[in-house]
């Protein structure tokens, strides 16, 4: 008569009693359990019974190997200003591995100046330059992940640059001349400025005012298209030059002004 009278742990073995034959009777886990040490009796039937003690040594070899698994999955979003400073963490990344196994991060792709930087062991990803939404809106990192048997995953990182207003608008020309018979009709567009913002939305949404040499309030200007027309009729003979300056503001926070 065979029997395991230890280390059968979880009852994962049992032993016919008859031929000694040892049998898994559960689905065995490398990461739970590695290996087993049974102790097994073997008994006669005898008068008085007379046994021996066997010890039995189980290695489970560890065939599921797993590559990382990033989560919660393998592709992450993040937003960041272009006003963000050096070191300025963006998002962190993060990987789990189903045979325990040490995780580390590299970045493999998607940063050829080297605007980004990976914590191999945490997968922080910090900023490590300066950001320009104008040059460049946005990033498609790739990540991988490799454990310490050498498997690996990859995952995507997008990361889009938010706009600052940290550009003024620009008119070109910057100055017009225009001649105009003192006889135009009231109401006649005289000059119209193009001036352009290369931020964004807000940011880059203009307004126009004339501020200065608007004499006898002749000229009024569209606030947001910027064409000029004449309001009240010209006569030669008072004045003959106007110089207007007008002021082109964007809309966005700490309005920046030509
Ligand atoms: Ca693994
Ligand atoms: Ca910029
Ligand atoms: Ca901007
Ligand atoms: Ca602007």
């Amino acid at each position: 008569m065979y029997s395991i009278i230890t280390g059968n742990i979880n009852g994962d073995f049992a032993i016919d009693s008859t031929t000694g034959a040892i049998r898994t009777v559960n689905t065995l886990d490398f990461e739970t359990m590695s290996g087993y040490a049974l102790t097994i009796q073997a008994e006669d039937q005898g008068v008085p019974k007379k046994s021996i003690l066997v010890n039995a040594f189980i290695n489970i070899l560890n065939v599921n190997e797993n590559e990382p698994d990033f989560t919660p999955s393998d592709i992450y979003n993040a937003a960041i200003s272009e006003g963000a400073n050096y070191g300025d963490v963006i998002l962190t990344v993060g990987a789990t591995d189903a045979d325990g196994d040490e995780v580390s991060f590299t970045v493999i792709a998607g940063d050829p100046s080297g605007m980004f930087n990976i914590d191999s062991t945490s997968g922080v990803i910090r900023l490590l330059g300066t950001l320009d939404r104008e040059t460049l809106p946005s990033f498609t990192l790739k990540v991988e992940a490799k454990d310490s048997h050498g498997l690996v995953s990859q995952a995507t990182v997008n990361i889009s640059i938010t706009d600052e207003n940290d550009n003024s608008p620009i008119c070109s020309p910057s100055s017009i001349t225009k001649y105009i018979e003192e006889d135009e009709a009231v109401m006649a567009s005289i000059a119209s400025l193009t001036c352009l913002d290369a931020d964004l939305g807000v940011n880059q949404e203009l307004l126009y005012v004339i501020d200065g040499g608007n004499t006898e309030r002749k000229f009024a200007i569209n606030a947001i298209t910027g064409v000029i027309n004449l309001v009240n009729s010209l006569d030669f003979e008072s004045t003959k030059v106007y110089s207007l300056d007008v002021a082109i503001t964007d809309t966005g926070q700490g309005r920046r002004k030509v």
